[in-house]
This record gives C-alpha cells, structure tokens and sequence, in this order.
C-alpha cells in the first residue's frame, strides 16, 4: 500500500509481510510507524486469505526502540492525556498469529515490539535490551512484563536494571526467541514458518492462539477448561474433517480454512 511511509506491506501466498523501513533511524518506532504498523496487522486480520503475518525490519535493525526525538521533550500530561504507547495493545489484539523476525538491533520498544508477536525468530546478529534505565526512564511498551513472563525474573531484572543486552544465543537459551538462524537465512527460514502456520487450518490457528495467550491471563483450572471447550468447537468446522480424514486416508490435508 503506497499510503505507507515508513513499512512496506505485501502479500506472497498466505502471508502478510509487513517491514519497517525507516533506515536512517534504524527503524526508531514514532507515533506514525506505529499507526502504519497496527493499520496494516489490522488489515492483514480482516482478511481470511492471510493466515499469518510477518514482520521484519532490516538486516542492521529491527528497530532500535521508540523514537527518542519524539518523546524527549514531551511532558508528563501530555504522555498520560494521550495515552502514549497504548495503541500498540492493538496490535497484540490481532488474532492472526504473528512472526517476528529480529535481525541486528532489537532495543526498547524494537524488543517489546517482537515481543508481542506470537513467534519470534532471531538472526545470530540479533540484540535484545531494554536499555530505556540509560534514559532516565523504564520499558513503556509492556517490556516490564512481556521480558520477565519470557525470561523470568532474573534475567528481566538483569536487563531493565542495566540496560545491557542479550545476544541471540542468550536470548535462545532464555527462551525469549524460539530459533536462532544465520543471517543470511533469517527472511527465508522466518518466511518458511510463517507459510507453513498460513496453510494450516486458520479456524484451528487463531482458536490455538488464543488458548496459548490464556494461560497468561488465567489459572490453570480455566486455562484447561478454555482449551477444553474450543477443542470441542473445533469440531464443528469443515477443516476438522478434512485434517482427520486426510490422515485416514494417508494424504495431505487441503484445509478450506472454515
Ligand atoms: N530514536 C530515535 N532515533 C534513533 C533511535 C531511537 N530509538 N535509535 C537510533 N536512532 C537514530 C540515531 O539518532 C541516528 O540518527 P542521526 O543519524 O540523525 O544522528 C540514526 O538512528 C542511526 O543511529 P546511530 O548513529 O546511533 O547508529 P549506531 O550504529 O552508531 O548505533 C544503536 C546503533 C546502538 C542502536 C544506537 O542507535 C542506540 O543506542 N539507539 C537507541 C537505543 C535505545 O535506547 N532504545 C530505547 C529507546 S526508548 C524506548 O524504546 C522506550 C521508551 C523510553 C523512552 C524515553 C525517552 C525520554
């Protein structure tokens, strides 16, 4: 979409690619790249044909956190009258699920940004920081929580207190990303699983989505009792029989995604 000034969206099969492309602030996430990113998730969502969603920066960055310059001088009732960040929440309301794939700088909100997203998978060039305690302030894109729920106490401590960063070994080993890959490899491999999650079921998909994010918000008395129901659900849908009929039958499953 040429409305875009600082990603570029398209679409290669199932997959809605979305790349931050604000090169000479190594993607630095302003007010506007967060409108033009939550428009374009929210764009991709409405849309059955898309069965997951790619985001990308450049090979340098991913981005290397919120724009300083915008917010320096910015008061406090001018953040709280509007609302700063807060409409990033809409981006982790898309149901379509979400890969992040993090090459190079990945700091402050770059790392609470990929962090939203459902699957994370990093460049061995990757960095992850929440250097924000260098700016006489503290992670504001849910960093604070999304770090310490990925990596835990510790470590979440470590990094916010600091600001120090994380490599994509340690990030791997944290369990903050899923896969570390060559760099030269990250837009293929990260492709690859965001197509293999687009062909699959997208009733099954986004309903496996949800159950996940459950067990963040629930106990887990009704974490399994959600993931119990919708399990059910799901044999309501035409794709439940396709799938279960084409293992009978020892073939591919041509999802109808319904
Ligand atoms: N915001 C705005 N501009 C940025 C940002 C950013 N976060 N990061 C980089 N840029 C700009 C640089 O200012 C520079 O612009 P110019 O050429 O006009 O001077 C251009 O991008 C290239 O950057 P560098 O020259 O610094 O590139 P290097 O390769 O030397 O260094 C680094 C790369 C290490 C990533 C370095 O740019 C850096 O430390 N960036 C800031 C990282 C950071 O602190 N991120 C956290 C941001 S804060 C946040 O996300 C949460 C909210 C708290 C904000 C509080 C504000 C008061």
């Amino acid at each position: 979409d040429s409305s875009y000034q600082n990603i570029v969206v398209e679409t290669r099969g199932r997959v809605g690619l979305i790349t931050l492309n604000r090169p000479k602030a190594l993607n630095a996430l302003n007010s506007q790249t967060m409108e033009e990113v939550v428009a374009a998730a929210r764009a991709f969502d409405r849309e059955p044909g898309i069965g997951a969603i790619l985001l990308s920066g450049s090979e340098k960055a991913f981005a290397a956190g919120a724009d300083i310059k915008e917010m320096s001088s910015q008061a406090y009732s001018e953040m709280y009258l509007a609302d700063w960040f807060a409409h990033w929440d809409n981006f982790t309301r898309v149901r379509t699920p979400t890969i992040a794939a993090v090459s190079g700088y990945a700091l402050g909100g770059g790392c609470e940004l990929a962090m939203m997203c459902d699957v994370l998978i990093a460049a061995d060039t990757a960095q992850f920081g929440q250097p924000e305690i260098d700016l006489g302030v503290l992670p504001g894109m849910g960093g604070s929580q999304r770090l310490t729920r990925a990596v835990g106490k510790a470590k979440a401590m470590d990094m916010i207190l600091t600001g120090r960063r994380m490599d994509a070994a340690e990030a791997e080993r944290s369990g903050l990303v899923s896969r570390v890959v060559a760099a030269d490899e990250l837009a293929d491999k990260a492709f690859e699983v965001a197509e293999t999650i687009s062909t699959r079921s997208l009733v099954a998909s986004l309903a496996a989505k949800e159950a996940v994010n459950a067990a963040f918000e629930t106990t887990l008395d009704q974490g399994v009792l959600f993931e119990r129901r919708v399990f059910h659900a799901a044999f309501a849908t035409e794709d439940q029989k396709e799938g279960m009929s084409a293992f009978a039958e020892k073939r591919k499953a041509e999802f109808k995604h319904r």
